[in-house]
């Protein structure tokens, strides 16, 4: 038998079998999670968010909150897209309810 089926007695259509050779997970896609400055969140306030939702400690969360400040725009953190959105909403949520115009966006790395 050359092409590897059947006995003596199966004649006809030969098959195969595909093996894998690459693996077969993917890398998820990262997201950034970024904060906006605005003229009315007190610091504190924004401190208090990164230091909640980013577990970035006081140090951190202080650096991150004064390059926004400075700077227009910061990243708190790049997660998988479920999660990025996840912190999106909490701190969205929060904001509104502490009556803060804080602005939290995703965007992809
Ligand atoms: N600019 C705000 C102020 O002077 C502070 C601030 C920092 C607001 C970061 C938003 O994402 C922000 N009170």
């Amino acid at each position: 038998m050359q092409d590897g089926e059947g006995g003596s007695d199966t004649p006809g259509r030969s098959t195969s079998v595909i093996t894998r050779t690459k693996p077969k997970t993917k890398k998820p896609s990262l997201y950034r999670v970024l904060l906006l400055n605005d003229d009315y969140t007190p610091m504190e306030f924004v401190i208090h968010i990164l230091e909640r939702f980013f577990q970035k400690d006081r140090e951190a969360a202080t650096r991150v909150m004064l390059h926004v400040h400075n700077h227009g725009v910061g990243e708190c953190g790049v997660f998988t897209y479920e999660v990025a959105e996840t912190k999106v909403t909490q701190v969205m949520d929060f904001s509104r309810q502490h009556q803060h115009p804080l602005q939290c966006v995703m965007e992809k790395k």
